[in-house]
């Protein structure tokens, strides 16, 4: 780790923005200035200006109660009417909303006139299905129009979303499900991945098949199916209804009512430090100001004339607040594409770039690691000089990938922005501005106007620059989390009791350092969540989806670092006698691997399960990870001193090989 953080800080390469772009650029220094003079003050102007409130707020935070923040409460507003209907009211109806491409080469253009009268349509057929204000409804779709209007529909009538990846199990899926005590699910048959149809629906039937002694009763009423893979699938009748049965029947009028700013939005689910993952909650007001308030200044959006492309899934946060509230709040043209980056050839995305004219691209680190390995002439075969601005998000991006961006993608012309957040910071925190900032290729810089970070020792003190610690965010924020859904102990336990003696300092997991010149580089989690190809995952839950299986008879996870997915999951599993004179390791390794699939989704499979005959422990019987670590990543081992028994390590080290 050490020496990793010397090369990075050895970094000196910097790019200030062109004179050109910083002409035209949207954001300009004056923001700092009038975040610095009045913080909230700063965010209330924003959100009069961003968002149209039904109801005026009179104050914007109440901070009386930490860390329990509202934000603009006393005022009114309708997220979906804020991201569809004042755009076609304004004349932009005939703007195109989405350019959606299908991995199979479909595709369909969507404007903002179309897109609001789907989604009323939609917002009509949940209010016939009884769901109605603070119900939780889950989707679980692939990245076709339908998510987005489907996620427009359910906030349009007040209900709060829980959005599952498409990539998880039917197991993922329940857990999930019966959590937010979902009423709806909407899924769709199947959708498009790698070049065949992954199906969707039979997740859904298994998620809420058979509940008999499991103790939890059913909440789902009923479930709406898309119809897009053309996959034969099981009915429920009475349960089962297909979307394109319900949807072009139901009337196009909908007036949208205005809910209170704190109206619960959505629940996110995320991978923390325990197995259990937690449902992040987000609410209305703050979390599309500052969604739209990064969108427009981070990215640089003009929405006449530029088409964006935030290549997440909406599963996760990044598709929530960059595909779904901040674009379309701000009235911007985005690609949204259904498929896998090298499907049915290596350079499908530059091909979709090339085809719609793409001018900003917000995307992973891993993604562009990828890329770097097949190698510049694939890119090359593209016309990309549509492309004016680059982002990046996930994880650390290392200064090599971010000039191979840069150069490659960018042609050595685009400014580049590293942005840093989390699920549970709703928005951007941590980004250069284009057309302000000089960047620095592995850094992300600096805290955007309205945001106050640090970064401190373990007693909550600034390190000072040049040193390093941990990141904190020491002001409340409008798009922060609300809380954990249905667990407020751990909301405050998670996040505010670390350094609660500091009054409010948000304990991000992160560790950082600063520069001579205060900017910050981020140095990955220092807690037990791995980051594996900008995805978190945890080691306790893959720990203990290893343990239900019957063979294992214990299990240790560690996140090694990957050249590609900058984590990669390596298991260290303990077999039950009886199953190992059956079977071989190999074997077993395989099939573990495979379960551990079934059991969390394919994002979770680890690189490589290793079968061994102990793990290391110390005398209270925690298992040294740290250690396993060294093993995992070839590295010899560290200090072994306090183990019960100082030769586990050798035998382990033995067996590995
Ligand atoms: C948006 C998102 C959050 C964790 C976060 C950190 C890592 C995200 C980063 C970054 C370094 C960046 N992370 N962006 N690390 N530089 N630009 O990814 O949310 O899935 O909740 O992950 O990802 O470790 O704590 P989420």
């Amino acid at each position: 780790m050490s020496s990793q953080i010397d090369h990075l800080l050895d970094e000196s390469r910097r790019f200030a923005p062109s004179a050109e772009f910083a002409a035209e650029a949207i954001a300009t220094k004056e923001l700092y200035h009038r975040a610095q003079a009045d913080r909230v003050g700063f965010w209330a102007d924003e959100a009069r200006e961003l968002l149209t409130w039904s109801k005026p707020f009179t104050e914007a935070l109440d901070w009386s109660n930490p860390p329990f923040a509202t934000w603009f409460a006393d005022g009114e507003l309708n997220v979906a009417y804020n991201c569809l209907d004042r755009h076609v009211e304004a004349g932009n109806g005939d703007r195109v909303a989405l350019l959606w491409e299908g991995e199979p080469g479909d595709s369909r253009r969507i404007t903002y006139a179309e897109l609001t009268e789907e989604v009323k349509r939609v917002a009509n057929v949940l209010t016939d299905l009884g769901v109605g204000a603070g119900d939780r409804v889950a989707i679980y779709l692939p990245m076709i129009p339908e998510a987005v209007t489907a996620m427009l529909a359910v906030v349009r009538v007040g209900a709060i979303h829980s959005v599952v990846f498409g990539g998880f199990s039917a197991d993922s899926l329940r857990a999930r499900i019966d959590d937010a005590g979902a009423k709806l699910v909407i899924t769709a048959d199947g959708g498009y991945r790698k070049g065949k149809v992954s199906a969707l629906k039979p997740a859904v039937d298994m998620a809420l098949g058979d509940r008999n002694g499991s103790g939890v009763q059913e909440t789902v009423e009923h479930v709406l199916v898309v119809k897009r893979g053309g996959n034969d699938v099981e009915w429920t009748e009475g349960r089962d209804l297909w979307w394109h049965d319900v949807v072009p029947q139901a009337s196009a009028e909908h007036e949208a009512s205005g809910f209170p700013a704190e109206n619960p939005l959505f629940i996110l689910y995320t991978s923390g430090t325990t197995g259990k993952p937690k449902g992040i909650l987000h609410t209305s007001g703050g979390y599309l100001t500052q969604t739209a308030f990064t969108h427009k200044n981070v990215f640089d959006l003009h929405p006449e004339t530029d088409v964006y492309w935030c290549t997440a899934d909406i599963g996760w946060i990044t598709g929530h607040s960059y595909v779904v509230y901040g674009p379309l709040a701000n009235g911007a043209t985005q690609v949204l594409y259904e498929g896998t980056p090298d499907t049915p050839h290596p350079g499908r995305w530059w091909e979709v770039v090339e085809k719609y004219g793409v001018t900003i691209l917000y995307t992973a680190p891993t993604a562009i690691r990828s890329f770097m390995k097949i190698g510049r002439s694939v890119p090359k075969k593209f016309d990309l000089s549509s492309l004016r601005l680059l982002g990046s998000v996930g994880e650390p991006i290392n200064p090599e990938a971010w000039i191979w961006y840069r150069k490659v993608i960018g042609d050595d012309r685009t400014p580049v922005v590293d942005t840093w957040w989390q699920t549970e910071t709703g928005a951007i925190m941590i980004s250069a501005l284009p057309g302000i900032t000089e960047t620095k290729p592995g850094s992300a810089q600096v805290a955007l106007p309205g945001i106050a970070v640090d970064v401190v020792d373990d007693a909550g003190v600034h390190v000072g620059n040049g040193n390093g610690g941990l990141l904190v965010i020491t002001e409340p924020w409008p798009s922060m989390l609300r809380g954990i859904w249905g667990d407020p102990d751990r909301y405050v336990e998670t996040y505010w009791e670390k350094f609660a003696d500091k009054g409010g300092y948000y304990f991000a997991g992160d560790g950082a350092r600063l520069d001579d010149d205060g900017d910050v580089w981020l140095m990955g989690r220092v807690d037990d969540v791995m980051n594996v190809s900008g995805h978190r995952l945890s080691t306790a839950e893959i720990e203990s989806a290893l343990v239900a299986h019957e063979a294992t008879a214990e299990a240790a996870v560690v996140g090694a670092s990957d050249e590609t997915t900058g984590q990669a999951v390596v298991a260290f599993v303990i077999i039950k006698e009886s199953y190992l004179s059956q079977h071989t390791p190999e074997g077993l390794a395989t099939h573990l691997r495979v379960w551990v699939g079934e059991q969390i989704g394919p994002i979770a499979r680890p690189r490589d399960v290793y079968i061994v005959g102990e793990l290391p422990k110390t005398r209270s019987g925690k298992i040294m990870r740290r250690l396993l670590r060294d093993v995992a990543e070839g590295r010899e081992v560290g200090d072994t001193t306090t183990l019960a028994d100082t030769m586990v390590m050798s035998v382990i080290s033995a067996q590995v090989k």
